[in-house]
């Protein structure tokens, strides 16, 4: 029997999650109630991570102070990265050659040309589109869920192999990384409209936030992103990392890279999707975790 993920079911959640209750205490309130476990997790970790990126969304009430010592300081977990010691202008990716585009060390920053061929990005665009969903945001004032047009883009999840494109270019991924592709979440795929953005945040999981626990069992925590340009709007669009004032412009079958060796600020991998102005803007993101995602 299939169940379904309401938006009241999303909204209790939260509710729950803001009253101090753990995940574990929500998800056995949920299977006592009858959802089925796998269900449940899977609402309880996508609803709690939109409202980490509402969130993370909201500007800050004052302007950070002084990091925890720990956390900056701290030796960082290892994270995936490409073998650029002799400065190659391309990376051999097995079934492909990469062009190395430009390079940043803090934060670790790589963006790559011609990961993907053109007919790659068209067959990830067309077995995307029927499944896509807009995304829900958290109204910051009420709490409550609601369709934002101008702030969100519509997206779906793939799973890891589900097309042979999605293969090829998860194999691409794993040996350009040297990083088990078992480790990789399924894409996401999203399509901004104009006006449609990503407010700058932090893709790794914030450890102060109830949820994280949940989500972390799946995989650990977060330790780079891709993401994978599939068109190119005529204006706007690019990805943006507001501490160091970079821009990497939205260009077919490129990619931009960051890693983050700890969650935390430090790594200053704040980022966003600028505003698309013209046209309209598709992306493939892949996140690659500490240890296999399940
Ligand atoms: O679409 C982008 O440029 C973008 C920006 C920030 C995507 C993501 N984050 C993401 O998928 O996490
Ligand atoms: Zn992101």
């Amino acid at each position: 029997m299939s169940q379904t993920i309401t938006p009241e079911l999303r909204r209790w959640i939260i509710e729950q999650a803001s009253a101090g209750f753990t995940p574990e205490v929500v998800l056995a309130s949920m299977v006592s109630s009858g959802w089925q476990e796998s269900v449940a997790v899977a609402a309880l970790e996508s609803t709690l991570r939109e409202h980490l990126r509402a969130q993370a969304a909201k500007p800050p009430v004052v302007a950070p102070v002084a990091q925890p010592e720990a956390a900056s300081t701290a030796a960082g977990v290892p994270v995936p990265d490409f073998d650029l010691s002799q400065s190659p202008r391309q990376i051999d990716a097995g079934d492909r050659l990469v062009d190395v585009i430009a390079t940043l060390n803090h934060p670790r920053v790589v963006v790559l040309g011609n990961l993907l061929s053109a007919e790659e990005c068209e067959a990830l665009i067309a077995s995307a589109r029927p499944h896509l969903a807009r995304s829900l945001t958290v109204e910051t004032k009420t709490g409550g869920e609601e369709l934002n047009p101008d702030r969100t883009s519509s997206g779906m999840f793939f799973t890891r192999g589900q097309t042979p494109e999605v293969a090829a270019v998860e194999a691409r991924i794993a040996r350009l990384l040297n990083w088990p592709l078992e480790n990789g979440e399924g894409f996401q795929v999203l399509n901004y409209k104009p006006g449609a953005e990503y407010k700058p945040h932090y893709d790794y999981f914030d450890p102060a936030e109830p949820g994280t626990p949940t989500i972390l069992r799946r995989g650990g925590q977060r330790v780079a992103t891709l993401v994978m340009y599939l068109n190119e709007p005529a204006r706007g669009g690019g990805t943006t990392f507001p501490d160091v004032g970079f821009e990497v412009a939205p260009v077919r079958g490129n990619a931009v890279f960051f890693s983050y060796d700890r969650p935390h600020p430090s790594t200053r991998t704040l980022h966003g999707g600028a505003p698309v102005i013209e046209g309209e803007k598709w992306v493939a993101t892949k996140w690659l975790r500490e240890r296999e995602f399940v």
